[in-house]
Formats: C-alpha cells, structure tokens, sequence
C-alpha cells in the first residue's frame, strides 16, 4: 500500500519575485508581473508555486528581511494583487507555497523598534546581552561574514543575527514570540494558501549563556545554534499550533543537515514537517578555504551523496530535491557545461533530479538552462552575502582589489540567481522596460523562454517531458533507490515500486563512454521512456554520448 500525499507527487516551481517579470517599469518584478504569466508555468506543467517573500522588507535581504509579516510590499504590488494572483493560480489547479521567515525580523520591525526601546512586553522578544560596545558576548559569526553580534546604541546592548545586522534573531526562549509567530503563520493559512518554504527553520533555538563556539564551524558557533538544545519541542509546538489543522505542505530549509537529523525532524516520530532542503550535494564544489573557493568534485560523490539520503531518510521522511534555488548558482555552469553542451548537461542533470526519490524542485530560469552570469565589478554584485565576504576580504587585505575575487564570484555568488528571468530576446530580456534592478545576463538573446519554446529541441521542451513524466509515474516518486555499481562518469541506478521499474543511464561527461548493463537486468522488453538524445537506441550494450541520459521502463 503506497502512503500517498499530493505533496510528494508534485513538481514546484521556485519564483524569486523580484527577478521574475516586472509588469510597471520600475525594474522590479512584482506580483501582476507574475499574474501575467501564471499560463506560462501552466503549460510547463508544475503543480505548485513556491513564491519568495513578498512581504513588507526594507531588502536589506531582498525580502527575508521582514518588517511586517501581514502585508505585501509596496513595489511588489498589493494584498489584491497577491489575491489575484492565489485565484489566477488555483484556478489552474497550481498550489501556492508562501516563504515564511520565522528566525529573525527586519530591525525595522515594530517588535524590534519596540524591544530596542525596552517597550512593556518586547524586553525580551530578541536576544539581547548587555556589555561594553568594543566587546561582543560570545565569538559567534554570521551566515554572512563577520560577528553574529551588533551593538545597538538606543538600548546600549548587544544583539544576535545570524545573519545580516538588520536581521535580528527572535527570541524563540519567550513563549509570546512563539505565540505571535504563530498567528502570523495562521493568519497566511486562513489566506487559502497551501503550505509554506520554511527559512532556517532549524535556527531558532539558542542555549541560555551564549557559550562561545569552540568547533571549527561555519559560521562559528554553528553547535550551539544549528539544531538547538530546545529545536524540537519548538517546532512540534509550531506544527501543533499551526499546520496540524489545514492540509498543506512544509518544506524545512535546514542548514547543515544530516540524514539522521532528518529523520528526526521528518516523518512519523518527527515534528510535522513534511520534507527538507538539506546542502550536502552544494558543498561538494567548496575548496578548503571554503565557499570563495572552487574547489573540484566528482560523479562519485553525488552517488555517495545521493545514495545516503534516497536509502537513508526513514519510509516516512521525504526529500526535497534541488539544483537551484535563489542562493546557489546556475547549475548548468557549476556541474554542467555552459557551452558545448550546454543543452544535454542542462537536460541530464535536469534527469537526476526528477528520477531521484522525493519531491523536484525547479527554480525559475533552470528550464531553460539559464548560465551564470559575469560580475565585472563589485558594484554590478547586489547580494548582500557577496558584497559582505568581498569587502571583508578587501578590508582584512586578504585580496587587494575585486579582480582577485572575481572568478569565485562568476562561479559561486548568489546574484546568478537573481539576474532577470530571461522572457525574449527583447531589451533587458523582456523582464522589464525600464532600467532592471539588477543586471541582465549578457546571453539572453540565445537563452530565453520565447527562443526555447519555438525551437524544435530545447532545455524547455525536455524540462517539459520531465514534468509530464513524473507527474504520471509511481514508480518514479515511490520507488526504492538502488545504486548500478559503474565507474565515473557514468551515473547508473533503478528505481523500483513493486512489478514497476526504471532504469536511468547518465554519462555525466563531456566525452563518450561506453555502458554496458549487467546480466542482472531483465532487460527483454526495456522501453525508452525518456532520452535527451532524439536516436537515443534500444536497450543493450551502448556507447552513451557526451551528458547522454536516457531513462527506461523495465
Ligand atoms: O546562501 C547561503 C550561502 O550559499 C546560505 O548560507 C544561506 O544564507 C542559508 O542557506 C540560509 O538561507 C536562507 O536564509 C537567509 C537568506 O538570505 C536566504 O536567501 C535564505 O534562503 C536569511 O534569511
């Protein structure tokens, strides 16, 4: 008996708003930019919106910063607009995913404002510490660089953020915080939404003393603060209070997070949650000095990788599968090849990623094998998480100018990202008619949704095929994972649900490698369900060409 939900049959497709369509000229996306093209992710296929915030922010953050929790910022649009886009959405029977953001606020915050003022009630709503301005509590760093603590001059005490200094940590120790988290949660559920992306949901617990951190983390500190002391009883208490009582999905985004951490935080003896973003696979490329290092990876680590999570999360834990989101780089220029192959390593890796076990994500533009982009100077870099590491390096005199950093910036920024999603081959790619907040990619007149679609083969079209596939297969969302033994680079495994299998066949290389299968394979009657070869042959001995995937029913 299959233990099916919606969730775990869906495809998702990921929207950074500002980056998306922009409907009024002012170089930002917003929501009716969105609304307009609500039939354009109809006809690609995916069931459910993962929309990034849209709430109220001075975007110091671009948005996970926030500043008030109950209302849509002003140059995204307004709650009608946001209405309009939840029916426009519904009305196709695509879910909406809010991102909620619930470890820190914006300092601009009214529950900030207050707290720094020692306000009835807020005193302890953030994690304050009181001591001279020259000498911070503890030697914790941020997510972003630099210490994880801000002297604030209007209460002369220090506060923790894990992140930027205008992102605050709630105090989650104070029950009322969780009490006034909570109607905001619920506050969106009664909206009619369908579920929320969690932000570092695994954050928001600290240790009372703030011990200093003694293990060689990234960042510093990351053992008393990454699934802290009192994690769990806080978030069974969120779902208990929230999510219990609507049918949505919770997607966990959690830092650092392992398979057996995993399946404490997912499934029957978890708390709730219904899947998770974990980053094994996105470290593979670091090298020892870390993220503004590129360092080397191989197939062989993907498959151990992979192999941990598909055969170790629990029967009733689930994975989030991703390649991209609105942090990580292009895939195609990190694991693929942006050039030559540009078209099968986009289509490839888009294959593993939707014929692993869990739930597919697809992040706006990765349909098209959107590349990264160059970064000629720092001030074409917008991201608050590039331009904070770089001006430390400069300041400690680590490099002496941007150009020493500009490769690992080309390669690792989040900014790739956040480039304009690539309408046409129109000016500034068809996102806006006015001047784009952020600069376009040079190759937009090659790579753009209007190019992908009227070719006869594209990265769309497959992506397309994909989404049909999954979306009408068991076997692929249910089955067992089973890794073929085959040497790099060839990626080999079946998938298996009862009397169903499939077989997927990966040569994740740039040259010809030859694949044979082994006797154990009943291969007699193997049909090709999907390859991104169109004379992709029958079953048998092959030669596998440069990215060749090809995926059969046994
Ligand atoms: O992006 C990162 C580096 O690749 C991560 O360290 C990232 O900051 C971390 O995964 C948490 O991400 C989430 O919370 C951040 C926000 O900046 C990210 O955009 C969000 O996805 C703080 O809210």
């Amino acid at each position: 008996e299959i233990d099916r939900s919606w969730w775990k049959e869906a495809v998702v497709y990921q929207i950074y708003p500002r980056s998306f369509n922009d409907s009024d000229g002012d170089g930002v996306g917003d929501i009716p930019g969105i609304v307009e093209k609500v039939d354009y992710l109809d006809e690609l296929g995916i069931d459910v919106v993962w929309l990034c915030p849209v709430y109220d922010s001075p975007n110091a953050d671009n948005g996970y910063d926030i500043r008030e929790y109950r209302s849509i910022m002003d140059e995204m649009g307004t709650m009608d607009d946001w209405e309009r886009l939840r029916d426009a959405l519904h009305e196709r029977d695509i879910k909406l995913v809010m991102d909620m953001v619930l470890n820190h606020t914006s300092d601009e915050h009214e529950w900030f404002q207050r707290s720094r003022r020692e306000e009835g009630g807020y005193e302890d709503y953030y994690h304050w510490v009181e001591g001279e301005p020259d000498d911070p509590p503890n030697n914790w760093g941020s997510f972003f660089g630099g210490s994880a603590w801000s002297y604030d001059e209007v209460r002369e005490a220090w506060y923790l953020h894990l992140f930027d200094e205008k992102q605050p940590d709630l105090n989650w120790r104070n029950p009322e915080v969780r009490e006034s988290l909570y109607e905001t949660v619920n506050w969106w559920l009664d909206r009619g939404i369908d579920g929320f992306r969690l932000d570092v949901i695994n954050l928001p617990s600290k240790p009372e003393g703030y011990p200093d951190g003694e293990v060689d983390t990234y960042p510093t500190g990351g053992e008393h603060f990454v699934n802290g002391p009192r994690i769990h009883e806080y978030l069974r208490e969120l779902y208990e209070e929230t999510f219990a009582n609507y049918d949505v999905m919770t997607v966990a985004e959690m830092v650092d997070l392992d398979v057996e951490e995993a399946n404490a935080y997912l499934g029957a003896d978890g708390d709730g949650l219904n899947m998770a973003f974990h980053f094994d696979h996105m470290f593979l490329d670091f090298g020892p000095e870390g993220r503004w290092d590129i360092g080397e990876w191989s197939v062989s680590e993907f498959k151990e990788i992979f192999g941990e999570w598909q055969t170790g999360l629990d029967e009733t834990s689930w994975d989030g599968l991703y390649w991209e989101n609105h942090d990580q780089p292009r895939v195609v220029s990190r694991f693929g090849d942006d050039e030559t192959y540009r078209y099968e390593s986009a289509t490839m890796l888009g294959t593993l990623l939707f014929t692993l076990k869990g739930t597919p994500y697809v992040y706006q533009g990765q349909e098209i094998g959107m590349t990264n982009a160059d970064f000629a100077s720092l001030s074409e870099v917008r991201d608050v998480d590039t331009r904070q590491p770089v001006e430390l390096l400069l300041e400690n005199g680590e490099i002496d100018s941007y150009e020493e950093i500009r490769e690992a910036v080309n390669y690792r920024s989040r900014d790739h990202a956040r480039t304009p999603m690539q309408w046409s081959d129109e000016e500034n790619a068809g996102f806006t008619d006015g001047e784009p907040w952020i600069k376009v990619n040079a190759r937009y007149p090659e790579i753009n949704v209007a190019a992908a679609r009227s070719a006869e083969s594209s990265v769309w079209h497959y992506y397309r095929e994909l989404i049909e596939l999954r979306s009408s297969s068991d076997v692929l969302v249910y089955g067992e994972y089973d890794l073929l033994e085959t040497p790099d680079p060839l990626y080999v495994f079946t998938r298996t649900l009862g009397e169903e299998r499939v077989l997927v066949v990966l040569n994740w290389s740039d040259e010809d490698e030859s694949f044979a299968p082994s006797a154990s394979l009943s291969t007699d009657d193997a049909t090709l369900l999907l390859s991104n070869y169109d004379d992709a042959s029958g079953f048998g001995e092959a030669t596998l060409r440069p990215y060749e995937a090809r995926v059969y029913g046994l």
